[in-house]
């Protein structure tokens, strides 16, 4: 069992990003076998929660003439306008059913502001509004931080950038996340996070080490 300075992100693993779902991730749901596996091996869990008002900025719906996946320049810089998705207090945004980790500890939900976006789980999409994520993990004596869920080139690579630049070891597990790969998104997102000293692992490294260490 990994200890409190090991912390698992799990990453926005809800409806809305599931096939079928508002803002479908081609194999979403495949994710959450895996998630539920390795987060047994963690004691220190944290969930991510998409969790955005209806009138959100970034909803293509709420630009007149746009349509999703589209970008468009707001104040604080390129957005890629989206299908209306993980609205408050709907069944799109709830966490996933089948996700089953009980003893994750806290959940964070982001994208709250009418006006700014939040891929990342530590900073708003104007890169200055903390989530105050940083300073959880701080005061709860992580040093490294393990991201898993939806999707890959968004929340989680957006995420994973905030987690190096504030200290921490990173370290993305590949398969435990999917992609949207909108206009090469992914490879850029990969090459990103390699450069910024991310690590990728499969849920096969840790869990053959946890066995034999
Ligand atoms: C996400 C686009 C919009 C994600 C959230 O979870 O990656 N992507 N909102
Ligand atoms: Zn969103």
């Amino acid at each position: 069992m990994k200890p409190v300075e090991d912390v698992l992100i799990v990453v926005d693993v809800q409806p809305d990003f599931m096939p079928g779902g508002a803002l479908a991730v081609a194999r979403g749901d495949e994710v959450v076998p895996v998630i539920n596996r390795i987060a047994a091996g963690f004691s220190h869990v944290v969930l991510t929660q998409d969790w955005h008002p209806r009138s959100h900025v970034s909803f293509a719906a709420n630009h007149a003439g746009r349509q999703p996946f589209e970008t468009m320049t707001l104040p604080y810089g390129e957005q890629v306008l989206w299908p209306v998705h993980c609205v408050q207090d709907t069944e799109g945004a709830a966490l996933h059913r089948d996700l089953h980790v009980p003893h994750a500890r806290m959940v964070v939900r982001k994208g709250h502001h009418e006006h700014v976006d939040s891929y990342s789980a530590f900073l708003e999409a104007d890169r200055t509004t903390p989530t105050g994520l940083t300073g959880y993990l701080r005061d709860t004596g992580v040093r490294r931080v393990w991201l898993a869920g939806l999707a890959t080139d968004y929340c989680v690579a957006w995420s994973a950038l905030d987690a190096r630049a504030a200290g921490f070891e990173t370290i993305v597990i590949e398969d435990a996340c999917r992609a949207i790969d909108l206009d090469g998104s992914l490879a850029r997102a990969w090459r990103d996070m390699l450069g910024a000293g991310v690590r990728r692992v499969t849920s096969n490294d840790i869990e053959t080490r946890e066995t034999t260490t």
